[in-house]
């Protein structure tokens, strides 16, 4: 069912509030019944401005610092490295709140009965209805967020015609100076603060019948037969006069009529949506309960694949609704953050969290909502330029683990053990060759190749040699500490393994890249290639672990919620059972011991944990820590906990439901390489992969029975299911039915 379905209120209780979004402008829906309350978002409302972080003693003390890396010094490189290559200022700026609106009826509806809450994920549409004991009318809401006029919708109905009041005023905490309004539309506006941007948000009432006034902070209508409220909010980021784009944009929406706004956004949301649907067999009579009974109830003894499907569902809806079109990227919270000062400040952090946003795009046909993360990167690209050239003294682009709206690219702050990393921009830039293997987008490969260009000249300056290897120096396999034989415990290192993979990746990446492109700088490419053969390769251990670091130190927290060195696995394709099995033995024994320490216990973590076992085709453990994902580490509106909130492991776990179905590589397609004992009997349609083939696979008591291929631009492809191989080539627009 594509639902979620709740029938009480949250109760002020915003992990129970459901979100709705157009990639810019969102809402978290509380479902209050006899009131109503939404917290509203907008993607470029954040605290401060641009600014050039850039620590000026960087570079002068950049020798003495690695001197003390290799010659041991753990604690004094660290000490220095606090001083010298910390973002001055420290700390990205916060993501913050639009604000709130909060509904009332007026006094009716003291004694209510029949409250349902539903979020249609097929349509992206909420719905409340509740009914009034005494006069027995019932009232409606329907609400969306509609990206063709950039506007939330709410049609307030009421059973009775006439009947309707209805008051609304629009609130913030903080950061806003005047509250205005018209006989039918309020403002906010101000400053975002920290002599930043200017913004404004409107709401305008549209009634159906009734009289309509303005009162103070309140516009206030009395019997009315229903009532369409339209939202929306600008800043100076994208707009000259944010008040004008904001009554413009009221004017435009006014002029249409609820169901013309509610129409074109269905079909607007579809093309996106329709695209894919998982459907595992399960037991039907579930659908009768309400979605936080099954997810109380899923476990290994009460199975419900159902759950499983919405939460796909859910997965691609949210994607959808937080980064489409000429929005910004999906943050750490999507588009959905409440606060003023937001946990991380609701940045992006590139050390894992952006990525895994981004991981079920290619897998779940949603490549183009990829895109805003392309332009953010491209918004990135001179600041990074000004980073490696003031910091490092290198040319190219370099980024570290933070970046924020206006694409900083400084260290973000004192936190040794995730701060002073080099790769946020190396492991971005793994992306583009990526989504161009998913869409053979040519003309976005020709856009984005400076990028892939400029990073890898970043490393062929940045690189040193230590014993015959070139190496990060310094740098931190994020966000872990080693502990050395003499029991001194450091972060800081040389040629971390998840930095070595990355590079791998990049320079490979790269290389095609050229070639794809007829790249004629010779003396580039050649200087790339002979930089990338002297990258050190991935080593095991003594416990037959993957090596996380370039000595086989013991880890300081054996379960942390890092598993870099495993980033060979999965993102990247470098290790695989076929090819590269011992890798594979040590790569499991790497989880064993990471789950046995704890790991897995924030929600993004458990989600790269099923994605890692989903690569080494062990179905039920992937399976099982779906499961545990549900039980420890999901809201109950379906939102990935951290705790608190954090929208990477709802990402990152429906790109893992993907890869246990399907896993495409450069040199095959896998089908079903890691389908669990629970879900024997199923189907998808619309699963992606590398070639931008899409496929629609049945299955039945875990035999696969059906495989259907198309192509829209022609491609080859080497499929394999267990152990049988096709090689099949697609022509532009046709379709292929394959038996095994
Ligand atoms: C990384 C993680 C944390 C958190 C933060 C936003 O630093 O280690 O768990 O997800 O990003």
């Amino acid at each position: 069912m594509s639902k979620l379905i709740y029938t009480t209120p949250s109760h002020g209780d915003w992990n129970k509030a459901l979100p709705i979004g157009n990639g810019k402008l969102g809402a978290m829906i509380y479902g209050e019944g006899t009131s109503e309350h939404f917290q509203l978002n907008e993607d470029t409302v954040w605290f401060g401005g641009r600014r050039d972080r850039n620590n000026p003693d960087a570079l002068s003390h950049l020798d003495e610092i690695r001197e003390k890396i290799l010659s041991g010094k753990i604690p004094e490189a660290e000490e220095l490295c606090k001083y010298a290559l910390t973002g001055t200022p420290q700390s990205q700026h916060s993501y913050q709140s639009l604000g709130d609106v909060y509904f009332d009826y007026c006094g009716a509806l003291k004694e209510s009965e029949h409250f349902t809450r539903t979020l249609d994920l097929s349509r992206a549409i909420h719905t409340s209805a509740i009914t009034d004991t005494a006069s027995k009318t019932t009232y409606q809401i329907e609400t969306f967020s509609s990206y063709d006029f950039n506007c939330i919708v709410a049609r307030f109905t009421s059973s009775t015609p006439g009947e309707l009041n209805l008051a609304a005023s629009l609130q913030r905490t903080s950061f806003y100076e005047t509250t205005k309004h018209t006989d039918d539309t309020l403002f906010i506006s101000g400053n975002l603060g920290g002599g930043g941007q200017d913004f404004c948000c409107g709401m305008r009432f549209v009634p159906k019948g009734g009289n309509l006034q303005g009162i103070g902070e309140h516009l206030v209508v009395k019997g009315a037969d229903a009532v369409t409220v339209l939202i929306t909010a600008a800043t100076d980021f994208r707009s000259d006069n944010p008040q004008e784009t904001v009554w413009n944009t009221l004017d435009r929406a006014a002029g249409q009529t609820f169901d013309l706004l509610k129409e074109t956004h269905i079909k607007e949301y579809q093309s996106y949506f329709n695209r894919m649907k998982l459907e595992l067999a399960y037991d039907s009579s579930l659908d009768e309960l309400t979605t936080n009974e099954r997810l109380a109830r899923i476990d290994e003894h009460h199975p419900d694949n159902g759950l499983i499907n919405t939460y796909m569902d859910y997965g691609r809806y949210l994607l959808i609704s937080s980064s489409r079109g000429d929005s910004l990227p999906a943050n750490l919270q999507g588009i959905w953050n409440r606060d003023m000062e937001a946990p991380w400040g609701s940045k992006y952090t590139i050390n894992i969290n952006t990525e895994m946003n981004y991981w079920p795009a290619g897998i779940c046909h949603l490549s183009d909502c990829q895109l805003p993360l392309f332009e953010h990167m491209l918004r990135m690209l001179e600041n990074g330029k000004e980073t490696a050239k003031k910091m490092y003294g290198c040319r190219g682009f370099v980024a570290h683990h933070n970046t924020d709206l206006w694409g900083d690219t400084a260290p973000q702050d004192i936190y040794i053990p995730a701060t002073f990393w080099v790769m946020g921009g190396a492991w971005l830039s793994t992306h583009i060759w990526n989504h161009y293997l998913y869409t053979k987008d040519i003309d976005f490969l020709k856009k984005m190749y400076p990028f892939l260009k400029e990073s890898v000249q970043f490393f062929m300056d940045f690189l040193i040699d230590v014993g015959g290897n070139l190496v990060t120096c310094p740098s931190v396999s994020p966000e872990n500490t080693y502990i050395m034989p003499d029991g001194t415990r450091g972060c800081l290192t040389y040629g971390c393994t998840m930095d070595n993979e990355i590079l791998h990746e990049l320079f490979d990446h790269f290389d095609k890249a050229s070639q794809v492109l007829n790249d004629n700088d010779v003396d580039f490419i050649k200087k790339a290639r002979a930089c990338a053969a002297k990258l050190p390769d991935i080593q095991i251990g003594k416990q037959g672990q993957i090596m996380e670091w370039q000595e086989d130190y013991e880890e300081a927290e054996p379960g942390h919620r890092h598993i870099s060195h495993l980033w060979g696995l999965h993102p990247a394709h470098q290790i695989t059972p076929d090819l590269t099995p011992e890798l594979c033995e040590a790569a499991s024994v790497t989880l064993k011991r990471r789950l046995a320490g704890g790991g897995g216990h924030t929600g993004w973590s458990r989600a790269w944990i099923i994605n890692l076992y989903a690569r080494l085709w062990d179905a039920e453990n992937a399976y099982q820590n779906l499961l545990l994902l549900f039980s420890h580490s999901t809201l109950e509106n379906l939102l990935d906990n951290h705790p608190p909130f954090q929208i990477d492991g709802n990402f990152g776990a429906v790109a893992a439901i993907g890869e246990m179905l399907l896993q495409s590589r450069e040199d095959r397609t896998i089908l079903l390489p890691a389908l669990p004992g629970a879900w024997g009997t199923g189907s998808v349609k619309g699963l992606c992969g590398m070639g931008g083939i899409v496929y629609d696979l049945k299955w039945e008591n875990h035999i696969l029975t059906e495989t259907r291929l198309y192509s829209d631009k022609g491609a080859s492809v080497v499929l394999q299911y267990k152990e049988t191989q096709k090689r099949l080539t697609l022509s532009a627009g046709e379709t292929l039915v394959v038996s095994f």
